[in-house]
């Protein structure tokens, strides 16, 4: 791939700063040592027909480069993982599969669903209602991952884009105490948010939003 460039929102308001999809790609791309620019996107040109040429949906991310353009944050960081070997070793292709499609698939959506309770219909009488079982739900599945994770440093002992997806999905109730319940999974995190491509990653999502912060916000 050459002269990549990585789509995402102009701005998001704090609760959603660093947990927008194209933290992953940009993690994978960092971690791969591949160079990428950033292109930026308001609410507005989401809906515009150019747009929508490069994602049907109108949504981020969007990955461009001389191969075409990419949408799906998990075809776009397997993709940026099978130009590195280290992000999907080739003797371990289908585990890496296997682990990314159990982030996305299996522990993203319960997820996804307690933080939209919580940061998107938050004090609703529905979502309060509903709050008790999606946590429960949510607790399950870090169960089982912790279990899993209790002895190994990543989700294949060593890391790879596996991690990318599985990092970020967990990043999506960073604003509850449930994955310091589990000391394999807290630890897990940290280790991953800790390696210098994350932070890369994540500085070049955020200076752009401080550059672009609502004068109001
Ligand atoms: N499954 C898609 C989900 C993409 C997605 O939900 N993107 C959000 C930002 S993280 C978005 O663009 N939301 C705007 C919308 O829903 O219209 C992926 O992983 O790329």
């Amino acid at each position: 791939m050459e002269k990549i460039a990585v789509w995402g929102f102009s701005w998001v308001p704090p609760f959603a700063q660093g947990l927008v999809r194209d933290l992953r790609v940009r993690w994978a791309l960092e971690e791969a040592g591949l160079a990428y620019e950033s292109r930026w996107i308001d609410t507005e040109e989401r809906s515009s027909e150019a747009y929508r040429r490069k994602h049907p949906f109108g949504m981020v991310p969007v990955l461009e480069s001389r191969d075409g353009t990419l949408i799906e944050s998990g075809a776009i960081v397997y993709a940026i993982a099978e130009q590195c070997d280290a992000l999907m070793p080739a003797g371990q292709r289908a585990e890496t599969l296997t682990w990314m499609f159990t982030a996305l698939n299996t522990v993203e959506p319960p997820l996804w669903n307690l933080f939209v309770l919580d940061q998107l219909h938050q004090g609703e009488a529905w979502a309060n209602l509903r709050r008790a079982g999606a946590v429960d739900e949510v607790k399950a599945r870090l169960t089982a991952l912790s279990q899993w994770l209790d002895g190994r440093d990543y989700l294949l002992g060593h890391f790879t884009a596996a991690d990318v997806l599985m990092t970020t999905v967990l990043r999506f109730i960073r604003h509850t105490d449930l994955v310091a319940g589990f000391p394999p999974l807290d630890a897990y995190v940290r280790r991953c948010e800790a390696r210098p491509a994350f932070q890369a990653a994540l500085r070049s999502q955020m200076t752009d939003y401080a550059r672009n912060t609502p004068v109001a916000a």
